[in-house]
């Protein structure tokens, strides 16, 4: 099912290929003299994929109030559709991560018919801890997992075994577990004592996770414990991965370290203990901003990237992150934010494939500083869009997405027949 017409894409694209085309073999010739096949990056980019978070569509916006957006998704299905046209257009987002219970089902099979109807699949699903929930027996106001009342504690527990059983209708293959426990003021909290129970709960989680699966850790160094996080960084996530055992992986949230923290570093030493999950793209100028992927700091963002294609490229056993998306704000169409990311997080690797390893490791052996980074800025300040909507093209995308996207009229169809929600206080993490 297309939710956007095909004739408008094709048409909109018919206006654009042929600076497109032009525009690629020029990029093509340059790339050439530098001795790197554009066709060999394409088909690279061409297979790269980033999860929409279901939480994304929605507006909503921030965790201090909610502007409402014209024709909001009203539930799960609605979300599917907004993520679909993300597909449909973008052709860089094959699957979709929930967020159990904010999204709610009745038959998750169901669910799963519609999402592969939008060529859709399940990437992670995420547990909430964080929040309590209507009808809820035990609160989580003072932690969850790590929670000093056993009953607490296996309440989240439950919850957590529940998410891996709903992502197996799915098709899911990990889960995502972030909790915000940890505490405001020094002396809430026994640190050790926090962390041995989170260790306790983590196991049981751990315990019922089918074969093929992974267990990703989220780390965040505060909020919505000001003081202190339970995991708080990539050190405790590393301990409590390395004591789980090998499906427990480390998910890096680019927005939840502090500033400055050298987060590609992280990531390479992640990598080398073979405990990189993967990512929750966003970006951020002072905290857990969940900005726009590359919107404050794209050249951060491509330091994390050519770790990876690194790795990918000196063939470290184990290597493989997934990728998804974590934004959420409330002063664009969603729509438009989660395409524009996705395509940044996509120009952001072919940046990073077009890097001279060759040039970079030799300029490393003979300690040049000055041609070691400039191997890494000359992929960073390379043009590569014209790959990137040829890619779009080739897979049935447009090639200007927003463009696309607002000629479509898809949120003014869609407004009409999902009433506005009212707007008011946020709750949102
Ligand atoms: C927490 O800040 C976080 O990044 C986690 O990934 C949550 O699941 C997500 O945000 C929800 O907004
Ligand atoms: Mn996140
Ligand atoms: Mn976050």
């Amino acid at each position: 099912m297309s939710l956007i017409d095909k004739n408008l894409i094709a048409a909109h694209n018919d206006r654009l290929l042929r600076h497109v085309n032009n525009d690629y073999a020029h990029l093509g010739e340059q790339l050439a003299r530098r001795g790197i096949d554009i066709e060999a990056v394409r088909a690279k980019v061409a297979a790269f994929g980033v999860a929409i978070p279901s939480w994304g569509v929605g507006t909503g916006g921030t965790r201090f109030a909610r502007f409402p957006g014209r024709g909001e998704p009203r539930n799960v299905f609605d979300k599917l559709e907004d993520c679909g046209v993300i597909q449909q257009l973008s052709r860089a987002t094959p699957t979709v991560s929930l967020h159990i219970p904010w999204d709610t089902c009745s038959d998750w099979s169901e669910l799963r018919q519609a999402a592969a109807s939008h060529g859709l699949a399940f990437d992670a699903i995420n547990s909430n801890t964080f929040s309590d929930q209507k009808g809820q027996a035990h609160s989580y106001k003072f932690g969850s997992l790590t929670h000093g009342d056993a009953a607490t504690r296996a309440q989240a527990v439950a919850h957590n075994i529940e998410c891996i059983e709903i992502g197996q209708k799915l098709g899911s293959k990990a889960l995502t577990v972030w909790i915000g426990d940890g505490a405001n003021f020094p002396g809430q909290q026994h640190f050790r004592r926090a962390f041995d129970r989170y260790l306790e709960s983590a196991q049981q989680i751990y315990a019922a996770l089918p074969g093929d699966w992974r267990m990703m850790l989220e780390h965040k160094i505060c909020e919505p414990a000001f003081y202190a996080t339970v995991i708080q960084d990539w050190g405790s996530s590393f301990m409590a991965a390395s004591a789980l055992g090998p499906k427990a992986q480390c998910l890096v949230d680019l927005g939840h370290h502090a500033p400055n923290v050298n987060i590609e570093m992280i990531v390479a030493r992640l990598i080398a203990a073979g405990k990189l999950a993967g990512f929750h793209f966003n970006d951020s100028k002072y905290g857990d901003d969940d900005l726009d992927a590359g919107s404050v700091a794209p050249y951060r963002l491509f330091l994390v990237f050519n770790e990876l294609v690194a790795a990918a490229h000196e063939g470290v056993s184990g290597f493989d992150p997934a990728y998804m998306l974590d934004q959420s704000h409330n002063v664009t169409d969603p729509i438009e934010s989660l395409m524009t990311s996705a395509a940044q997080v996509q120009r952001t690797y072919a940046q990073a494939l077009i890097v001279d390893r060759a040039a970079l490791d030799a300029a490393q052996d003979a300690n040049d500083a000055l041609v070691a980074t400039q191997c890494l800025k000359r992929g960073f300040d390379t043009d590569v869009t014209p790959i990137l909507q040829r890619v779009r093209f080739d897979a049935g995308g447009a090639i200007d997405l927003v463009g696309a996207y607002r000629a479509s009229g898809y949120r003014q169809r869609v407004a009409e027949a999902r009433p506005a929600v009212a707007g008011g206080g946020g709750g949102i993490v």
